[in-house]
């Protein structure tokens, strides 16, 4: 543990992590077909490796972001950032969400461009978070840093899950973001955990770390106590503007090796093939779903950029062989 005196209860991830990073890296350096074939017997022990899991996204309150975060295109501080828009309304949230209980989607999770929620940006939330569930899905929110009560307020509500990414290894986190630092995310998942919430917590890959970083963001989200219930791995989606565009591409081996290792490490969380699906063919999904992804998101849009259409999901499902769970 770190050398905090501090006497509030909150989560010090250890440097040296209970998984420790050599260990993840090790694994990342095994023989491709070796690693798949340990994470495929290692997904088959705890779930039908037929069945992926479907949520599906809306952005609640576009655009206008003050936080800094090196991918995003919600940053107000960005070129070309996409505009700050007003929050929705519920039944434009309902609507969607019916649209994506039709389809096919068990969960629906509800994101916005915030630092972190001001009360009264929480309270339409809370209202969203209440009829979304009543339709009969599973409810999830991404809405940033919370603060003391908020978490509760939320599980109140009904919320079922709380995504909040740990986005990078702490070794490369500075160089993404610089308004909020990494131990400002593990409180955050401190909150979610101890009000009750499922947690949902993942990173993005193909920001130019190493591989050892990748390893270590792994490291860290396994060595989480339990792990996330759900863990979105994203690969990075350029947008012109952000300081991210123009970063080279992430090797889609790499990709599919990342899937496996987390796979390996959390053996009984959802792993979610998640942004960048629309950029990768279907050969390298079917390897990410080899390597024990069990769940997507689905629908034609991610938060602000695209996401594949529903028609082409069901047709790769259909060609796989895989259900929707
Ligand atoms: N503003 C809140 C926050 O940052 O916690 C919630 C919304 S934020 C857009 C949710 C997550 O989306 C980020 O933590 C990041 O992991 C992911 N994300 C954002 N832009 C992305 C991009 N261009 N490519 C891949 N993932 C991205
Ligand atoms: C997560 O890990 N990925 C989603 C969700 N959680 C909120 C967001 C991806 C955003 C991709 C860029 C965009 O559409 O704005
Ligand atoms: Fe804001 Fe979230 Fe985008 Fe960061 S990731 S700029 S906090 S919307």
């Amino acid at each position: 543990m770190s050398n905090c005196n501090c006497s509030s209860v909150h989560i010090h991830q250890p440097a040296q992590t209970r998984v420790p990073v050599e260990e993840v890296e090790a694994l990342f350096d095994k023989p491709f077909s070796d690693l798949l074939y340990e994470a495929q017997t290692v997904h088959r022990k705890h779930f039908d490796p037929n069945a992926v899991q479907l949520s599906t996204l809306l952005s609640v309150k576009t655009g206008g972001c003050p936080e800094d975060c090196g991918y995003c295109p919600q940053s107000k501080r960005h070129p070309d950032a996409v505009p700050d828009e007003p929050m929705l309304d519920v039944e434009a949230v309902l609507t969607a969400a019916r649209a994506a209980k039709d389809a096919g989607a068990t969960r629906f999770c509800m994101g916005a461009a915030w630092r972190g929620p001001k009360q009264r940006d929480l309270d339409p939330v809370l209202t969203m978070v209440r009829e979304v569930k009543a339709l009969g899905l599973e409810t999830c929110c991404t809405l940033g840093m919370l603060r003391e009560g908020q978490a509760e307020q939320l599980k109140e509500a009904g919320l079922d899950y709380y995504n909040h990414n740990l986005d990078t290894a702490p070794e490369f986190y500075g160089e993404i973001i610089s308004t909020r630092d990494f131990e400002d995310r593990l409180e955050t998942l401190n909150k979610v955990r101890g009000a009750g919430i499922n947690v949902c917590a993942g990173g993005i890959v193909g920001m130019g770390e190493s591989r050892t970083q990748r390893a270590g963001l792994l490291a860290q989200l396994a060595s989480l106590d339990p792990p996330p219930e759900s863990v979105p791995i994203n690969l990075l989606v350029q947008v012109e503007g952000t300081p991210l565009f123009g970063t080279d591409a992430l090797d889609p081996i790499e990709f599919v090796r990342t899937i496996a290792v987390a796979r390996i490490l959390m053996p009984a969380s959802y792993v979610r093939l998640s942004a960048g699906r629309q950029q990768m063919s279907d050969a390298v999904q079917a390897l990410c779903f080899l390597a024990g992804a069990n769940s997507i998101f689905y629908g034609d849009k991610l938060l602000t950029t695209g996401n594949p259409e529903w028609e082409k999901d069901q047709a790769l499902f259909s060609k796989l062989g895989l259900k929707a769970a």
